[in-house]
């Protein structure tokens, strides 16, 4: 070995030293306690895995921005989001990651209503606390979640068949409402008759994605009302999955298959951002003094636009911002205490006429 290659390979080695010093760094300063290591600050955070189900609307939008504001580190939290693109499938792979990656808690805002007791058993066995956000599942075994926060659908669908009982009333058109509904029956179905008496108030429906609890709740609501005025004449009730494109879609095909729709219920606001451009393209006007009557749920910053444009008549809100309310149910658990099982947001029905005002100080 010449002198000059002695020389490189001590440079060499002397470069691994200082190397191999510089990364075990932090492992010293975290021996002595000053190190600003962020896995021993996560290890102190409550780890949530949250799986939403898409991203579909923009009440959407906003409910993941404010879980994902509410459960920041600043706060406590660390937030591991899956985003389950409207799959079930998807979903229930995304709870079974949170398990394997040993989450302290998991949210799920469910698609549809069925089938999770599998994968909720699962978690259970390990331990981890499931909490049911907006939506809500079908079992029997109240043990597979700690708590569902969320709005009351069911509520929401009342609260459109009594604004239309209200606003029929006030135009002097509906026959049989000489007064508005004072009990809600036990339970009834949606009926979809092809009736073309014009004498009645002839109604279409946009449903919400089938089987979820924003559609099974907002349909049932508004059937209990309806089947109160033999005059309201529910035409068709067809799944438009909540996106603008469906909601476009059916309604289009809507207006080619009956010529006298009176009112468009429509479950989502994206869904009458559709129906309105198909109703525009049809030739065909909307809202306060259009030929359609249109009733929306939600209300997000757009559809306050367009009330303020007279094309939405009404809005019945679900508010989305349900992370704070989140956060503190799990900080109350993180200390023992008692929580309600079910929590809901609550929400208001917002009219064309008003919008202006009441959408002051509206986040979203
Ligand atoms: O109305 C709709 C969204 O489950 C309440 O889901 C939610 C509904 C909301 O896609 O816009």
């Amino acid at each position: 070995m010449n002198r000059s290659f002695k020389i490189i390979l001590w440079v060499f080695f002397m470069g691994l030293i200082v190397l191999a010093s510089c990364s075990l760094m932090p492992l010293k300063n975290l021996q002595n306690g000053e190190a600003e290591n962020t896995d021993v600050i996560d290890s102190d955070l409550i780890i949530v895995g949250f799986s939403q189900l898409g991203s579909e609307s923009d009440w959407r939008t906003a409910n993941t921005k404010s879980i994902q504001n509410a459960l920041v580190e600043k706060n406590g939290f660390s937030l591991i989001f899956q985003n389950g693109r409207q799959s079930q499938e998807n979903q229930i792979k995304d709870v079974r990651s949170f398990i394997f990656q040993e989450v302290d808690y998991i949210l799920i805002a469910p698609v549809t209503e069925t089938g999770w007791d599998t994968v909720l058993t699962e978690a259970k066995e390990a331990g981890i606390p499931v909490i049911i956000v907006d939506r809500m599942i079908d079992t029997e075994d109240e043990s597979l979640y700690v708590a569902n926060v969320g709005t009351d659908k069911y509520e929401e669908g009342i609260n459109a068949g009594r604004w239309l009982e209200k606003y029929l009333l006030q135009q002097d058109l509906d026959d049989t409402s000489s007064q508005v509904t004072e009990s809600i029956p036990e339970e009834t179905e949606l009926q979809a008759e092809n009736g073309q008496n014009t004498d009645t108030i002839n109604i279409v429906v946009l449903e919400g994605t089938l089987n979820s609890t924003a559609q099974i709740g907002r349909s049932q609501g508004f059937a209990d009302i309806a089947v109160n005025h033999a005059d309201w004449n529910i035409l068709a009730h067809e799944d438009g999955d909540f996106t603008k494109a469906k909601g476009k879609e059916i309604m289009a095909q809507y207006l080619q298959r009956y010529d006298d729709i009176d009112v468009l219920v429509s479950q989502n606001d994206d869904m009458t951002f559709g129906a309105i451009e198909a109703i525009h393209e049809a030739g065909l006007t909307c809202g306060v003094d259009g030929k359609i009557t249109i009733i929306s749920f939600d209300a997000v910053s757009e559809a306050f636009d367009m009330m303020e444009d007279g094309l939405i008549n009404v809005d019945i809100e679900c508010n989305p911002l349900q992370g704070p309310l989140i956060a503190e149910i799990i900080g109350r658990l993180e200390n023992g205490e008692e929580i309600e099982k079910i929590s809901y947001v609550d929400g208001k029905v917002f009219e064309a006429e008003n919008a202006e005002i009441d959408r002051i100080g509206r986040s979203y």
